[in-house]
């Protein structure tokens, strides 16, 4: 199976996040992506695909944040990472407030998402290995490709930045595969959070169903979206599904909600498939709470892969990078299969 990788998405590394009221040296590692690049085989660089699919996602002056935000930090007189510590409340009046401070806040919703000398330039790289991976997905025999996306996107909203997300690249590329006219396009979120970024961006939108199978928010991250009865807003009503899982939950809790999502990919007329793929359902995954063991990750590729279906699928979380690169692997696996031999298995 097709995979794109960049390394200048390496470029972003933060030292520290805000854990529990204290420091913890920050979990979204660059060797993450090098314990993945190890284990999946050869990859292609991502090649510049350009701002506009990036711009037809995001805000333009949250993108312009972003692009100077660690700059305008050193000029503010300081060091390390970029992180802010006072957010405007939902609803709060639009103000054009021009301290690094209350752009932190305004273009944020946690203090877990530090902006590095080098956040920019490797956010735009993950985009664009999405992208490729679009572009390149007509080359696999399946219609399949893997993007190596670091850092990853399924957090970050039209104007805003969280939980290690700077640009939606899942949402990215179902804009843009809308755009192509593949499809009626379905987002699958298959990561332990819940992808709150994507599902705010196309909450009002009927035209691209976004799926996620989530840990329950009334006990973990990103709490205050993903409950079952967020459903979509406006013309979108119906075009959001939210599967919340307790914690402690493994493959026999997770299989009879992918079948709900199956369901509702089919009903929406799906023609093109973008799976935001996190890692950390993992049992021994440091910050999160279900119980997938190796062999699991083969069994949830291949119900994906049975969709039969063009994918892209875009690397989100997962934190356990010594079994990390082992993970990800197992789940592409299937990929790389015929759909019909992976349905006559499944
Ligand atoms: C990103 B992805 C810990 C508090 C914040 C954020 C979790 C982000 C997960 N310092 N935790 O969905 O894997
Ligand atoms: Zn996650």
């Amino acid at each position: 199976m097709i995979a794109v990788f960049d390394p200048r998405q390496l470029a972003h590394a933060p030292e520290r996040e805000m854990h529990n009221g204290g420091w913890a040296t920050y979990n979204e590692t660059p060797a993450r992506a090098e314990t993945i690049l190890a284990a999946i085989g050869p990859t292609r660089p991502a090649r510049d695909l350009g701002m506009a699919p990036i711009a037809a996602v995001h805000d333009p002056a949250y993108l312009d944040f972003l692009a100077v935000a660690h700059r305008d930090w050193v000029a503010a007189g300081r060091e390390g990472d970029a992180v802010g510590y006072t957010w405007p409340v939902v609803g709060r009046r639009p103000l054009d407030l021009r301290r690094i401070d209350a752009r932190l806040g305004r273009y944020s919703y946690d203090a877990g998402t530090p902006i590095s000398a080098g956040t920019w330039t490797a956010a735009y790289w993950s985009a664009q290995t999405a992208l490729t991976a679009l572009d390149d997905m007509a080359a696999d025999p399946h219609g399949r490709a893997f993007a190596l996306c670091r850092p990853p996107g399924h957090h970050a909203g039209r104007d805003y930045m969280g939980g290690y997300c700077y640009l939606n690249n899942a949402a990215i590329v179902a804009a843009e595969a809308r755009a192509r006219g593949l499809g009626p396009v379905s987002v699958l979120d298959v990561d332990y959070h819940h992808g709150n970024g994507t599902q705010d961006i196309f909450l009002d939108d009927p035209d691209v169903l976004t799926v996620s199978i989530h840990a329950d928010p009334s006990t973990d991250y990103p709490f205050f979206w993903g409950h079952a009865d967020e459903r979509g807003e406006g013309a979108g009503l119906g075009a959001t599904l939210n599967l919340p899982l307790p914690r402690g939950s493994g493959w026999s809790e997770y299989e009879p909600a992918l079948d709900l999502a199956a369901a509702a990919i089919a009903a929406h007329g799906t023609r093109f498939l973008v799976v935001s793929f996190g890692a950390d359902t993992f049992v021994g995954d440091p910050i999160s709470y279900f119980t997938f063991a190796r062999g699991d990750f083969g069994r949830l590729g291949r119900r994906i892969a049975a969709l039969d279906l063009p994918t892209v699928i875009v690397m989100e979380g997962g934190y356990a990078t010594s079994e990390l690169g082992h993970n990800v692997a197992a789940f592409l696996v299937p990929f790389a299969d015929p759909p019909a031999a992976t349905a006559s298995r499944s």
